[in-house]
């Protein structure tokens, strides 16, 4: 028999709780042969610089060594407990923050659990190919680092599902390693899991953009007066605030690879560009623009019931909602939200509980305003002449108002044939991926090397040097 206690590193007293252990007993063989499926291929046997979490305190959470991935600490950590939490939004306001599952709002609970722990595999899966054409042994080991974490992350919610809701519990669990990201019978849950990441600069879009939506969801979940899904968020906001760091800083390398090489051979038209072996900043707009209107989509419907159920109950809150000055109920607030129309996109008032999900979207939006705005830095002060834009919100989107209308990046409602007229101006087509792929197609392993396309990160991990052997192939 495994021991749990010294297997898997926590803080939730593992070794004295017999269910939960005969749980994990059963489950933790199926999520390892999930790995071994569908976790980064070929990487079995790598021994990779990896950091594992082994407490929640916040100076020394974390340690550094070499890992093989299968034999990764995937640990299960809670944010200590404050015995005077409350419940602080919604109709129990107030009352003693729960420790356990309050029997009314057990499915809808379950609900959102699974569809957070849902999010944490398919983005490994979307992941799993990658490996095999990193630009650096740095990058290969962030990616690795990303996944083993999303591993964490999903052990997080299976931990949440197997203590607090038995045997539905345990069966979501099972679920949760049986769907697959894109499978036509068997899909990931949200639409963007769904959606392929082919090569680095949709995985550095989706860790910017996509894994930022985890902060936010995690966020909102971090106020849930469910204590246990509370204290579990806030340590994993922890580890995603590293996601987001790859993926800002990755799209900002490949930024400024291409700007140096605009600068030296002084051009800027696209085929130019490409000709030298870097990213066109045209195709990085349209990357840009895919990944950013389905992440919107993440956020559910502008006006929904569901948002509006989740936070009268307490089991969702808003981003940063203890520091909001209000009455945390939303009684009689109203919100802004758009609609289209006829030929105009308008903006209506709505109750601000039904409007959660959209005011998350734009809590949302301002964050990844200021990391675009960061990018656009790059290029100006390589004094080329280019700006990176967000398109309009209601762009490609395939949830909530804008659904079904076909609205330009500057936010022109148009007819289906006048929008695929440019379809490949606002998105990346065919071409563009392949081009994007041709330029990845081996693995960068030497020490210290970077691919062609990508500037080296301003410094190593963990205070190493850039040529550091951040993956060992064995
Ligand atoms: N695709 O009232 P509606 C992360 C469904 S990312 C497909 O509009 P609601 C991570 C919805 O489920 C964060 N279906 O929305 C990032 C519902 O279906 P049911 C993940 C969608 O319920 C990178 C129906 O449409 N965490 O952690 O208010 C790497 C009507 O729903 C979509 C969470 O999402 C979509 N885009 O809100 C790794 C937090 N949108 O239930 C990890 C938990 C909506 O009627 N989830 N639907 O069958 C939630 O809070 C809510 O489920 C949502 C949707 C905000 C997602």
């Amino acid at each position: 028999m495994i021991n749990y206690t010294e297997k898997i590193p926590n803080n939730v007293d593992l070794g004295r709780d017999r269910v939960l252990q005969r749980a994990l007993e059963h489950w933790q063989p199926a999520y390892l042969s999930w790995w071994y499926d569908m976790g980064p291929n070929e990487s079995h046997n790598f021994e990779v610089y990896l950091r594992t979490a082994t407490s929640v305190e916040p100076d020394g959470w974390a340690q550094f060594d070499y890992v093989k991935m299968p034999e990764y600490r995937w640990g299960i950590f809670l944010q200590p407990r404050d015995e005077k939490r409350q419940v602080n939004f919604g109709i129990h306001k107030g009352q003693p923050a729960w420790q356990d599952v309050p029997g009314e709002y057990r499915s809808i609970l379950r609900r959102i659990i699974v569809t957070q722990g849902d999010t944490e595999p398919a983005s490994v899966e979307q992941q799993k190919m990658l490996g095999l054409s990193c630009p650096s042994l740095y990058d290969l080991r962030n990616i690795f680092q990303v996944n083993v974490e999303e591993g964490r992350h999903l052990w997080a919610m299976v931990y949440l599902l197997h203590r607090y809701f038995g045997r539905d519990g345990r069966e979501e669990a099972e679920s949760l390693l049986a769907r697959r990201s894109g499978d036509t019978d068997n899909p990931r849950i949200l639409g963007a899991f769904n959606e392929p990441t082919p090569d680095w600069l949709a995985f550095y879009m989706f860790t910017f953009f996509t894994d930022r939506d985890g902060k936010f969801q995690l966020c909102a979940l971090a106020e849930s007066g469910f204590d246990p899904l509370a204290r579990t968020c806030r340590f994993m906001l922890t580890e995603e605030a590293h996601h987001m760091f790859v993926g800002e800083s990755g799209v900002s390398r490949i930024i400024q690879r291409t700007c140096d090489v605009m600068k030296e051979n002084k051009i800027d038209a696209p085929a130019d560009v490409r000709s030298l072996g870097v990213i066109d900043l045209q195709t990085i707009q349209r990357y840009l623009n895919f990944h950013y209107s389905v992440t919107l989509d993440l956020y559910g419907s502008d006006v929904s019931s569901n948002a509006a159920n989740y936070y009268t109950s307490g089991l969702k809150g808003r981003f940063r909602e203890t520091k909001l000055e209000d009455d945390h109920t939303l009684r009689d607030a109203m919100y802004p939200v758009s609609e289209v129309v006829g030929d105009k996109i308008n903006t209506k008032q709505v109750p601000a509980l039904t409007a959660l999900n959209e005011r998350l979207r734009d809590d949302y939006i301002e964050e990844i305003q200021a990391g675009v705005n960061r990018w656009q830095r790059v290029i100006d002060e390589a004094g080329i002449p280019f700006r990176l834009t967000l398109p309009h919100k209601g762009f490609h989107r395939e949830i909530g108002n804008f659904t079904g209308h076909f609205i330009s990046t500057t936010g022109e409602i148009l007819t289906e044939e006048q929008w695929k007229a440019h379809e490949f101006e606002w998105l990346p087509s065919p071409k563009d991926y392949s081009y994007v792929q041709s330029l990845m197609s081996g693995r960068v392993a030497e020490l210290g090397k970077f691919a062609n396309w990508i500037a080296p990160p301003v410094k190593g991990v963990n205070g190493q040097p850039l040529d550091f052997q951040y993956v060992r192939f064995n």
